[in-house]
């Protein structure tokens, strides 16, 4: 059974304020992303905050390949049916979200490792990054849940024109910033 991106288990980000393109609430969703774990949300706030400056419509949803191994199934096989383009799946541990849902389904799949077990990440990490040739994940840094939604919209913006203007006028902004810091860094050093 496929759960649509109005049923009540699927969460919409909504609308954000602070954002010059806020997401439509009535936007359909192209992006999912996946937790293990409700305790993994703080580590995707940053994901979340992203895809919604960026105007990216997304849904999030808890599903475990462990926990909820039928859930992952019907969530992998339903995605590309209802309009999602790229999936972030995020767990921690024995994390392999991210691989069972990219083993179901031809969507780009980015996992995020989160550092919620004794082994800090580690171990989220290699269950994530090392999958067998043929089934691909694009694995980013230990709970770099940002770098997962910059990475979702590259790939979206390779068919999205005015989303690829948005991801360079980031990219602008990011280099200003850096330059900035670089010069206070030197007043505050006197190397002026
Ligand atoms: N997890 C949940 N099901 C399978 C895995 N690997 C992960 C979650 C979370 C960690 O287990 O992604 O990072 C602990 O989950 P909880 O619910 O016990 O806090």
């Amino acid at each position: 059974m496929h759960r649509g991106p109005g049923s009540s288990d699927f969460y919409r980000m909504p609308n954000n304020a602070n954002t010059s393109n806020p997401v439509s609430a009535a936007s359909r969703p192209t992006v999912s992303v996946l937790m293990g774990s409700d305790s993994d949300l703080p580590k995707i706030k940053a994901c979340l905050e992203t895809l919604g400056e960026l105007g990216i419509p997304f849904e999030a949803e808890v599903i475990s390949a462990h926990r909820t191994p039928d859930r992952a199934h019907d969530f992998a096989k339903g995605a590309e049916a209802r309009g999602i383009q790229v999936i972030i799946a995020a767990a921690g541990g024995a994390a392999h979200l991210a691989g069972v849902v990219a083993s179901l389904t031809t969507l780009p799949v980015i996992g995020v490792p989160i550092s919620s077990s004794a082994l800090n990440g580690i171990d989220s990490l290699y269950a994530i990054v090392q999958m067998p040739p043929g089934v691909p994940v694009a694995t980013v840094g230990v709970d770099a849940s940002k770098n997962a939604a910059i990475l979702a919209a590259q790939i979206l913006a390779t068919a999205d024109p005015g989303l690829r203007s948005k991801l360079k006028a980031y990219k602008t902004r990011m280099a200003e910033a850096v330059r900035e810091k670089s010069g206070k860094l030197k007043e505050g050093l006197g190397l002026k």
